[in-house]
């Protein structure tokens, strides 16, 4: 029975409680599907989001102006070009790889055990929201040098920057909402971004507050985008990825058994976590011409939205795509984390996400040191798994009984 009928929605309840199950057929029937409440088109087949991401003339970032730019208070890595998003790119990029990654591992570390302790006594937890969200926040404070006691406030101001930037339908009201989380944001880094620049230290801020280009420094508006950027960037997919690691994980208890055994494949589960469930769902792009695909045409000045999802479950780029395997063939654990990774859960081409090998690190230091603690890991009872999300989709929670430790 068909399930991409011409009433098909990406909009409906039905797609977001599992738009797993629509993927096949949209590849199939509908690979440049047309959204007319929100006058977007959706591509779901990997050559075709490979080719959106990649051709980057044809198909340009102009849209985050008005999808991103208010809540980001600035501009951000991925609406620049040419010479300006290569220096930009590169500073950015150091504080997130090399010395400034390492460095971050112990307290990377610290953050884990401190959020996990007052769950350990008890034996439950929920691993999305009692510790993945703080988590989150916690560790993207620690890469910008922003004060940890703050992580509420923080984490409070970005879910209402994220929640604009990735809905599809927004009332008024949750927009005047996000605009304030933004607008509070940017008072609160104001003082600090002064700051930085009279005693730069060792954090992201500083190396954005003083880097030059073309003999001359960032403007606070250029800092306070580029913060923004990475904060949301770093924070909205994380907690999702863990929770995400620990489902397929306690699903798949022989694949469990052997991460525990072998912890250097937790790499391979954690890549194949994001080709399986991306957190990042749609990456939007906008037509510059017309585009011909085989599926359909994208009329010239509309948003294209990659759906990633749908083009890492394509069998024509892995073979049994819908199988949760570490072991798959076809996955390339080391590849999965660079420019040459055949899933697109971190994009591809000029944008490709510049946090990818941080991600990992951040991931694999977290639950390498869980794993251990959490013995007889499983669902708590009466747990029922539910999704979220259509733009960035995770577990709504997870539920987690283990072995207490005394
Ligand atoms: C922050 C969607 C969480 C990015 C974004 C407006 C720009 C860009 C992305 C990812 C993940 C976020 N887009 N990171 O898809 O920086």
């Amino acid at each position: 029975m068909p399930v991409v009928t011409p009433r098909f929605s990406v909009l409906s309840e039905d797609f977001a409680a599992d738009p797993y199950r629509y993927f096949a057929q949209l590849r199939e029937q509908a690979p440049v599907h047309h959204e007319p409440e929100i006058d977007c088109y959706f591509v779901s087949r990997h050559e075709d989001v490979k080719r959106v991401l990649s051709d980057h003339d044809a198909f340009s970032t102009e849209m985050l102006q008005v999808r991103a730019e208010p809540v980001m208070r600035g501009p951000i890595l991925a609406q620049m070009t040419g010479a300006e998003h290569t220096a930009k790119r590169k500073t950015v990029v150091r504080g997130f790889t090399g010395r400034a990654l390492q460095d971050q591992i112990p307290a990377i570390r610290a953050n884990a055990s401190e959020l996990m302790a007052p769950f350990l006594p008890v034996g439950r937890v929920d691993l999305l929201n009692d510790f993945g969200k703080p988590f989150a926040v916690h560790v993207t404070l620690d890469v910008l040098g922003l004060d940890r006691q703050d992580w509420e406030r923080v984490g409070d101001w970005h879910s209402g920057i994220a929640e604009f930037i990735t809905s599809l339908t927004l009332t008024p009201e949750r927009r005047r909402h996000c605009l304030d989380c933004a607008e509070q944001l940017e008072a609160y880094l104001l003082p600090v971004i002064q700051e930085r620049r009279r005693r730069p230290g060792e954090d992201l801020i500083s190396k954005l507050c003083t880097a030059e280009y073309d003999g001359t420094v960032m403007s606070d508006r250029e800092v306070t985008g580029l913060i923004i950027n990475v904060l949301v960037a770093s924070t909205e997919p994380a907690d999702k990825t863990l929770a995400l690691l620990f489902k397929h994980l306690v699903d798949h208890p022989e694949q469990l058994a052997q991460v525990r055994r072998e912890p250097e494949l937790l790499g391979a589960a954690i890549a194949e976590t994001l080709r399986h469930t991306p957190p990042v769902q749609l990456i939007p792009r906008q037509a510059e011409g017309d585009a011909v695909f085989a599926g359909g045409t994208v009329p010239a000045g509309a948003t294209v939205f990659c759906m990633v999802g749908a083009a890492n479950r394509d069998p024509d780029a892995f073979t049994d795509p819908d199988v949760f395997d570490i072991h798959r063939p076809d996955l390339g654990t080391a590849r999965s984390f660079t420019a040459a990774a055949q899933h697109l859960s971190f994009g591809t081409g000029l944008h490709q996400c510049i946090g990818a090998a941080f991600a990992r690190a951040e991931i694999e230091t977290v639950a390498a040191m869980l794993l251990p603690l959490l013995d007889q890991v499983r669902y708590s009872p009466g747990f029922r798994y539910r999704e979220t999300g259509l733009y960035t989709r995770g577990p709504a929670s997870l539920w987690l009984d283990f072995t207490p430790v005394r």
